[in-house]
């Protein structure tokens, strides 16, 4: 009787397709393993660096309920970067090498976070469009086929929700205030909207990276099916604030049941992740700065962890 042997790589595919969750220990393909580290790596970075457009306001947040609210909201974003490097120390990358990639440029991390936050307006706007894009991005990953980076998503979503309510918050605040407040936050929404809908990334046509991830299962939906649901989620919220969304192109389309809307200035989105966006050299430098000034910190800490285990070692040598 003929036997059907299946190989490695088919049996793997068949638990992705069974949706069986791949763990650290599991057998994988390289690529698969590759493309994991690649992306876990980024968001992880992007966690890191989008702690600084925010917290360039904290100490001229308007009250002290602002401030401590955007403090902890970026010390949030700091422990989801360290669930992620965690997570992607799990696939065997080593967390100093993936630092030493981002400060010199190698690694890439979200186009969004080298624009600008120019106004209190941008706190609000940041909380609501950039945390919303975070969250429709997020919450298929809580089901993506690695298991740790599926864990690490489930606590991350719950604080993003928080993050997106504040920023909603802020921006409902602005918009029932003063017409200077109303107007503050229009021209945010202006200068955020289109980086915000590149946070997707390229459209599908143009994604090297898409059809395999999704056979993998480590994305669930595509870059412009997220951008479609994206443009579907926010406009109503746009018009109960009262705002309008700047493009001229935006219009219901029954037969989709979803919005049509303008294409994306690509030219621009690959000028940013290629390093010359606005803020691309500020935003390095000021990571590279935390990262030396935060030596002390890391040596003090691995000095106590050796005393420690030192320690440790004494009292089960003396038992
Ligand atoms: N910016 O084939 P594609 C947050 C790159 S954290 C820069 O579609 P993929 C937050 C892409 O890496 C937000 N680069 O790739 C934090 C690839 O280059 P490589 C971050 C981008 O991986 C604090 C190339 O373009 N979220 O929201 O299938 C405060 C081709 O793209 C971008 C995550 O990282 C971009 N926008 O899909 C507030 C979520 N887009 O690597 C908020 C997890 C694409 O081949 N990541 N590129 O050299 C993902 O879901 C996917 O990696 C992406 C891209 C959808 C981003």
């Amino acid at each position: 009787m003929e036997t059907l042997e299946l190989t490695q790589e088919e049996q793997f595919q068949a638990r992705i397709d069974a949706d069986v969750r791949i763990e650290p220990k599991d057998w994988m393909p390289d690529a698969y393993r590759k493309t994991l580290i690649r992306q876990i790596s980024q968001h992880a970075h992007s966690e890191l660096v989008g702690m600084l457009p925010e917290g360039n306001w904290i100490t001229r947040a308007p009250s002290l309920k602002r401030k401590s609210i955007l403090l902890s909201k970026v010390q949030d974003e700091a422990g989801h970067g360290l669930y992620l490097y965690s997570a992607a120390e799990t696939l065997g990358a080593s967390r100093d090498q993936m630092l030493a990639d981002l400060h010199s440029g190698k690694a890439k991390y979200s186009s969004i976070f080298n624009y600008p936050t120019l106004s209190w307006a941008d706190m609000g706007t940041v909380g609501w469009l950039v945390d919303g894009a975070a969250i429709l991005n997020q919450v298929p990953l809580c089901r993506t086929s690695y298991g740790p980076y599926a864990r690490a998503m489930v606590r991350v979503c719950k604080e993003e929700s928080f993050h997106q309510r504040q920023g909603f918050e802020i921006m409902q605040t602005l918009c029932e205030g003063a017409p200077e407040q109303k107007a503050m936050a229009q021209e945010a929404l202006n200068r955020w909207w289109w980086p915000t809908l590149m946070m997707f990334g390229p459209k599908d046509a143009d994604s090297p990276n898409t059809a395999q991830s999704m056979n993998w299962r480590i994305k669930r939906f595509t870059n412009d099916e997220l951008r479609q649901k994206f443009v579907d989620m926010m406009v109503p919220q746009a018009e109960f604030l009262g705002l309008t969304v700047p493009d001229p192109n935006l219009k219901w389309n029954d037969t989709k049941n979803g919005y049509d809307f303008g294409d994306v200035d690509w030219e621009e989105f690959w000028n940013v992740v290629k390093g010359n966006g606005m803020c691309n050299k500020d935003r390095l430098g000021a990571r590279v700065k935390a990262h030396e000034e935060g030596a002390w910190v890391r040596e003090a800490a691995l000095a106590h962890a050796a005393k420690r285990k030192q320690r440790a070692e004494q009292a089960e040598a003396a038992q």
